[in-house]
């Protein structure tokens, strides 16, 4: 005799994995809007997440690994270049549930040292005074380490990281390390994310990328509080 199915109601729905669920919300990721400065940022009621770091730390490409897209964030030859922010939707079912702002790189050698200073301060403004900012992004090229700037920024932005801030300092370009390179990498970067936390990521070799993915989703869509 053979079993009757299960009725339909008792199987468990199908679940897809956290990487695959992270992965496709990156990918609905649509441009929204360019901003000269602060003031023209447009006011919204979505969470953002912002990318910051140096110029040529890797930035560009990085948002078009996470969001699955090549032309996305303009990657360059050409460092120094992108002086605007650019903000970007993100949410499945044309439903916006997040926002990224990708800011202008910074410490490019060649750019006059006041828009230098210039920038600097729009970059402090945005991370002391973005209302719904949820989390920062810090590339970083770890052949490189923290630069100055990067100390700046980490300095500014660590009263809000004790608030909730959340935070996360990627290691970019990490193929171009060797495995004990990585590790050393990693541990240093751990100690300097203070309460946040630290990754390594490679664009050409694919590596963290689903890491940093989930990640962000996780900062979005936190898992209800259990008592
Ligand atoms: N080897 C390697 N090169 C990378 C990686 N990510 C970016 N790059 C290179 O680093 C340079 C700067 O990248 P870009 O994304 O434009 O940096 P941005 O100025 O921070 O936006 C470009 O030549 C990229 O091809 C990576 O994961 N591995
Ligand atoms: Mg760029």
């Amino acid at each position: 005799m053979t079993k009757p199915a299960p009725p339909q109601e008792s199987r468990p729905a199908p679940e897809k994995d956290p990487a695959t669920v992270a992965m496709g919300w990156l990918h609905t990721a649509k441009f929204l809007t360019t901003a000269p400065t602060l003031e023209f940022l447009p006011p919204h009621d979505y969470p953002e997440i912002a990318f910051v770091g140096r110029s040529n730390a890797g930035k560009s490409t990085c948002i078009n690994t996470l969001t699955q897209q090549k032309r996305l964030a303009f990657a360059s030859k050409t460092p120094g270049r992108t002086q605007s922010i650019n903000l970007f939707t993100l949410g499945k079912q044309g439903v916006t549930d997040a926002v990224l702002a990708d800011l202008p790189g910074y410490g490019y050698a060649a750019v006059p040292k006041q828009d230098k200073l210039r920038w600097q301060q729009v970059m402090a403004n945005y991370l002391v005074s973005r209302e719904n900012l949820r989390g920062v992004v810090l590339l970083v090229d770890p052949r490189h380490g923290l630069t100055e700037l990067d100390d700046i920024l980490l300095e500014v932005i660590r009263p809000r990281v004790e608030q909730g801030l959340k935070f996360l300092l990627l290691l970019t370009k990490a193929d171009k390390l060797n495995r004990s390179e990585q590790t050393k990498a990693l541990s240093i970067a751990r100690l300097q994310a203070g309460g946040g936390e630290a990754k390594l990521f490679s664009a050409l070799k694919k590596q963290g990328v689903e890491d940093a993915a989930m990640l962000l989703w996780q900062w979005i869509h936190p898992a209800p509080e259990t008592a």
